[in-house]
């Protein structure tokens, strides 16, 4: 059984820039219902259910034909979002330091210019899904975005860096405003772990 762990820190941590209110939601409600229903899926195949789910979405071929969308759709909320709790943090934001900081710069040309283009992934991202930074398998750094609740990992892609842009994670404090809420989150990204997840997907 997946079960829904607790977030890394309090509902009211990401205030002002994330709001309480969003984050009981996401959490308690959405997050719960991927959990709940990549668990229902499962139930039709046993022997499924200890897999760890990055493992089920890393092969999804592998994965039987009668619950392949519900892993795809539901393993992979499951996934995307307990990435997501973690590469958040109260009083974080600002700009990488070190190995990551330094690849970002040569990837990009500079932060600028990287918060620029993972910002446009996400605005240009129609409907709901995920904006990306990625490590390719050949260790090269890049933005990508997904549909829906889809993950790099299903394309060999190992991601650093993510962002709902699922109107669920934003219309209570910013409504339709994307843009806003995305130039909100830049507050609260965690760049410690950004990092740690990068020189893991470089040894990998
Ligand atoms: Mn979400």
């Amino acid at each position: 059984m997946h079960k829904l762990e607790p977030l890394p820190y309090s509902f009211d941590a990401l205030e002002p820039h994330i709001d309480t209110k969003t984050m009981e939601i996401h959490h308690g409600k959405h997050h719960q219902t991927y959990v709940d229903k990549l668990n229902a899926a499962l139930e039709k195949h046993p022997a499924l259910q200890s897999k760890k789910v990055e493992e089920l979405l890393s092969n999804l071929n592998a994965v039987p034909e009668d619950i392949r969308g519900p892993v795809r759709n539901h393993g992979g909320g499951h996934m995307n979002h307990t990435f997501f709790w973690h590469i958040m943090a109260k009083n974080a934001g600002g700009a990488p330091s070190g190995k990551v900081a330094e690849a970002i710069d040569s990837a990009f040309g500079s932060f600028d210019k990287f918060k620029e283009a993972f910002t446009n992934a996400g605005l240009n991202r129609f409907g709901s899904g995920w904006a990306w930074l990625i490590v390719t398998k050949d260790k090269k750094l890049e933005v990508m975005s997904t549909a829906n609740q889809d993950s790099p990992i299903s394309e060999g892609k190992t991601a650093i860096l993510g962002v709902d842009v699922w109107e669920h994670s934003y219309y209570i404090k910013h409504t339709s405003n994307r843009g806003a809420y995305l130039k909100d989150w830049w507050n609260v990204v965690n760049w410690h772990k950004v990092e740690e997840h990068f020189e893991k997907a470089l040894k990998h």
